[in-house]
């Protein structure tokens, strides 16, 4: 198959799913057209199938929002007709899904069938899609897809709920690859970090509010206060800053490293004991099943898809939104000796297992097929 892969290039989960699909459908022998405003974070290597396509913003002094949405369009019809593509997958609904729908027009204008599958990946329906401002254009985008896919059941739910939706969402899970993500030994860095064994405990985020990491510090501050512990906070963001200051006044300060943006997560996770996601919303939790591919048990709130991820009491526990005790003691739970700690670690990677890329793929894969078909059945 040729593919047209349409996804934010950034490090984010939806853009990381898909550019790590489209490796994984290349690796497979299929062509795959990576389109977007930025060469995807995971993709900077030369692999043979694998093209990027990048969508320039001409400026332009009367705009003040420069048009992204149609420069993206018409990249897509271009791609389309030059690459001879035979499905687009589009990533994230917003702008996404409306630029593809708005290419697949213009193309049929020109007699170029091509169907597209949007796959929601949360806050596009969660926080920004049921957003009025712009709830109507996503409601229709989805509705002149071919296919929809959702990454949790919890995000099929949501979908159906607020856009009362009642075209078939199919739920395809988000993936990890096993080559990457695993306990690798890194005792030395592990020594570094807790000179005196005391446990790791690791979050990783784009540090939005939505991540509450200010509930990653009192979860820490109450675990530490027990037993010895380190946290290690991975990534960057909006909130980074502040609580780093916030960090420095309290009394914890030698006991928490701001690592910053990491690309050798999995080196970080590998001396991981636990791993915190208190997150407001979350329709999957890549981060969480990253973690657990590396045997790091997790702590997380039960919203969204998280308990479908972090099965409580068997892979770490999901506790309420904002119920920093109750995260507290299960991780203390969690931490509290070295046996029941291995036996998290086992149920961890196990339950990762099922989320395996080379299992969860080809699924991808078929419903690419399925869509094509039924789509050249309806426009013969
Ligand atoms: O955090 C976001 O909202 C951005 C989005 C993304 O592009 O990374 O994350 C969502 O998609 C990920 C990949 O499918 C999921 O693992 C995250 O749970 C989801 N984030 C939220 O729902 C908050």
């Amino acid at each position: 198959m040729n593919i047209g892969i349409i996804c934010y290039p950034t490090y984010g989960g939806s853009g990381v799913v898909a550019t790590e699909l489209g490796k994984s459908m290349g690796a497979k022998g299929h062509k795959v057209h990576f389109i977007s405003y930025d060469q995807p974070a995971r993709l900077d290597f030369f692999a043979e199938n694998l093209y990027y396509h990048e969508v320039n913003v001409s400026e332009y002094p009367l705009f003040k929002y420069p048009p992204y949405e149609i420069a993206l369009s018409s990249k897509i019809v271009e791609i389309v007709k030059s690459a001879n593509l035979d499905i687009l997958h589009v990533h994230y609904a917003i702008p996404h899904a409306a630029a593809a729908v708005m290419a697949k027009y213009v193309l049929r204008e020109e007699g170029v069938q091509i169907p597209i599958i949007t796959t929601l990946h949360g806050t596009d329906i969660t926080l920004v899609g049921k957003d009025a401002t712009y709830g109507p254009v996503i409601h229709y985008s989805l509705n002149q897809s071919e296919g929809v896919t959702a990454v949790s059941e919890s995000l099929k739910t949501d979908t159906k709920d607020i856009f009362q939706f009642e075209k078939e969402i199919r739920v395809i899970p988000n993936f990890v690859d096993f080559a990457r993500f695993q306990r690798q030994p890194k005792e030395h860095f592990k020594l570094a970090i807790a000179p005196n064994k005391e446990r790791i405990v690791i979050h990783t985020s784009n540090f939005r509010k939505v991540k509450r990491v200010d509930d990653v510090m009192s979860v820490f501050r109450l675990i530490q206060q027990q037993l010895p512990a380190r946290l290690l906070m991975v990534g960057d963001g909006p909130e980074r800053v502040r609580l780093e200051r916030e960090c420095r006044n309290s009394n914890m300060c030698d006991k928490i490293t701001f690592l910053g943006k990491q690309d050798a997560v999995e080196e970080i996770l590998s001396v991981g004991d636990l791993f915190l996601m208190p997150s407001e919303t979350e329709s999957f939790g890549l981060a969480a099943l990253e973690a657990m591919a590396c045997q790091v048990p997790v702590i997380s709130s039960n919203t969204g898809g998280l308990p479908e991820v972090n099965v409580n009491g068997v892979t770490g526990f999901t506790c309420d939104v904002g119920d920093v005790e109750a995260m507290a003691q299960r991780g203390i739970e969690v931490l509290q000796s070295d046996e029941v700690l291995q036996k998290f670690k086992e149920n961890a990677v196990n339950h990762a297992k099922t989320y395996d890329i080379h299992s969860v793929c080809p699924i991808y894969e078929a419903y690419y097929e399925e869509v094509i078909e039924k789509h050249l059945q309806s426009v013969v």
